[in-house]
């Protein structure tokens, strides 16, 4: 009997978008939950005509002032066009919140890792001669408050019998930062060409759920659609003329993020992974029949990685730039003639190679102030010989971070078995219940751990299915990265998180985010 009512509970939540509807009385569903808050039971009303009010050094901010307007916008767009007005009007009263005060203590707008995205939100009403409400944000730097906006912005919730826009279980006393200063998604456009537009919509949705860096997997080996000024027959490896992003193009996705307080580290993807590279420069493969990996006998092969690199360096201001370095096969280096007899000549194996053209293609990198990334493959292969600046990026499932920070490199995790989007059958609670700290006690070595990310291959991806593969799981794995561990574990995620899961899922949809629904009703009978 119990059972059978969970079971009707369950079924009914995932069939409604606006699960609250099954709920007696008000709730508020945040997703990621801040690190600390505190709420109480009064209902106040949102004025459809919210106002800014600035303050701090920082409260001139052009980015403030447009992540206002944007979510000004994000809170009514689904008000059914009622905004109440006119109702409260002709009762003669007046709207609880009318004014969002924003204070920035730092002007400057510098986005780099570990930029401080701490805020405080305060929602509340004053219960004297007159009824003040007010929202509060407080925050270091812009992008602290283009969070603490994001957290405003889903405690707003329609009434439809009021036709007026709410913040239930006023006051609020909102305390928040993130766990993980590395919360990823990776986006590859060299599978499938993505159009500029849709790149904004993922990253615009990312801003949803707190994600900041978007991992911008933009070659591989089946297309170059990236223009490089200084190689300009690049991107003849492109599907089309049509599918290339310009110069300009990688600049307004740049700044586009920015905005949202969300860094684009590039990849190129070296040694392996490069076959499109020679079909503007055929002299990169070691052979028109054996095309990878990059032709590491070659100065030419280096001058161009070089050239690249100093192109998008002008475009890339994120500190930290991806080299890959991941599923290389030396086949074609030890089969190809003039490969093998450099080899030789070098007294250098396949293997020794390989650690060549990755450690070079490092120093590249740190020459034009970067900080290289590598798939954790060159870590496997040659652990003490990378450079200490290293950060190793996890993929397979032997979990490397452990190993790694234990070697003083830092890391990312984003082990395949559950963070890799195309992977179509992992459950949600799989993706949310994986943590980056794993097998990691030390806390000296924890910190070394920057965060996490999804990878959305695009193998199976493009634009008519990429959100939809993106969220909501891309959502479990962001209050994964910026939620505290403590309180989002313990009990069953079923009971801390699904809930949230799905009304979140449900705001991405209102949103106009294409977000899959969190479980498939075939798949479970019954939550585990
Ligand atoms: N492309 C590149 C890929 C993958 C990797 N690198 C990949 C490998 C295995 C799976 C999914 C993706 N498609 N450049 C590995 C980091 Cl299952």
């Amino acid at each position: 009997m119990a059972t059978s009512f969970v079971l009707f509970l369950f079924v009914f939540s995932t069939a409604l978008c606006f699960s609250q509807a099954k709920v007696k009385g008000p709730i508020t569903y945040l997703w990621p939950l801040p690190a600390e808050f505190s709420s109480g039971n009064h209902t106040l009303t949102v004025d459809p005509a919210l106002s800014l009010v600035v303050g701090g050094n920082g409260g001139k901010s052009v980015i403030l002032k447009e992540g206002f307007d944007r979510y000004k916008a994000i809170i009514f767009k689904n008000s059914n066009g009622v905004t109440g007005i006119d109702r409260m009007k002709a009762k003669g009263e007046s709207y609880d919140i009318s004014k969002v005060r924003v204070v920035v203590q730092s002007e400057s707008e510098d986005l780099n890792l570990g930029v401080d995205e701490s805020y405080t939100l305060f929602v509340l009403k004053e219960d004297g001669k007159a009824i003040v409400g007010e929202a509060t944000i407080e925050a270091n730097t812009v992008y602290g408050a283009l969070r603490g906006l994001e957290t405003f912005s889903q405690l707003c919730t329609f009434n439809y019998e009021t036709k007026s826009m709410q913040v239930h279980k006023s006051p609020w006393n909102i305390r928040d930062k993130p766990r993980f200063a590395y919360r990823g998604l990776l986006l590859d456009t060299s599978r499938h060409y993505l159009p500029i537009d849709v790149i904004k919509q993922v990253i615009e949705s990312m801003s949803y759920a707190k994600l900041n860096v978007l991992h911008w997997h933009v070659i591989d080996r089946e297309s170059f659609p990236l223009e490089v000024p200084t190689y300009p027959k690049l991107w003849k490896g492109a599907y089309s003329q049509w599918e290339r992003y310009t110069i300009e193009d990688a600049y307004e996705i740049v700044n586009f993020a920015k905005t949202r307080g969300i860094n684009v580290m590039a990849e190129v993807d070296v040694p392996g992974h490069a076959q499109s590279w020679g079909t503007g420069y055929p002299d990169l493969w070691p052979s028109s029949s054996c095309t990878e990996p990059l032709d590491v006998s070659k100065n030419f092969t280096f001058d161009v990685l070089s050239g690249i690199l100093t192109d998008l360096r002008k475009i890339f201001p994120f500190e930290l730039f991806h080299l890959g370095g991941d599923e290389v096969n030396t086949t074609c280096w030890e089969v190809t003639p003039h490969v093998k007899k450099w080899l030789k000549q070098q007294n250098m194996t396949a293997k020794d190679a390989y650690q060549y053209f990755v450690l070079k293609a490092q120093e590249i990198a740190i020459s034009k102030n970067w900080t290289p990334v590598n798939w954790e493959e060159t870590f496997n292969t040659f652990p003490t010989k990378l450079n200490p600046k290293t950060v190793v990026h996890n993929w397979l499932g032997g979990g490397v971070c452990p190993k790694a920070v234990d070697q003083g490199f830092r890391c990312i995790f984003s082990n395949q078995g559950v963070w890799y989007l195309d992977h179509l059958d992992v459950p949600w609670d799989a993706t949310y219940n994986a943590d980056p700290l794993e097998g990691i006690d030390d806390s000296s070595k924890q910190k070394l751990v920057l965060g996490g990310e999804v990878c959305m291959w695009a193998e199976t991806a493009d634009p008519s299915n990429v959100q939809q593969t993106i969220w909501p799981r891309a959502a479990a794995a962001a209050e994964r990265l910026w939620s505290r561990k403590e309180s989002t574990s313990g009990k069953s995620s079923n009971e801390t998180a699904l809930p949230r899961l799905h009304y979140f899922r449900c705001l991405l949809n209102r949103r106009g985010v294409q977000a899959a629904p969190v479980e498939n009703f075939y798949a479970r009978s019954a939550p585990t």
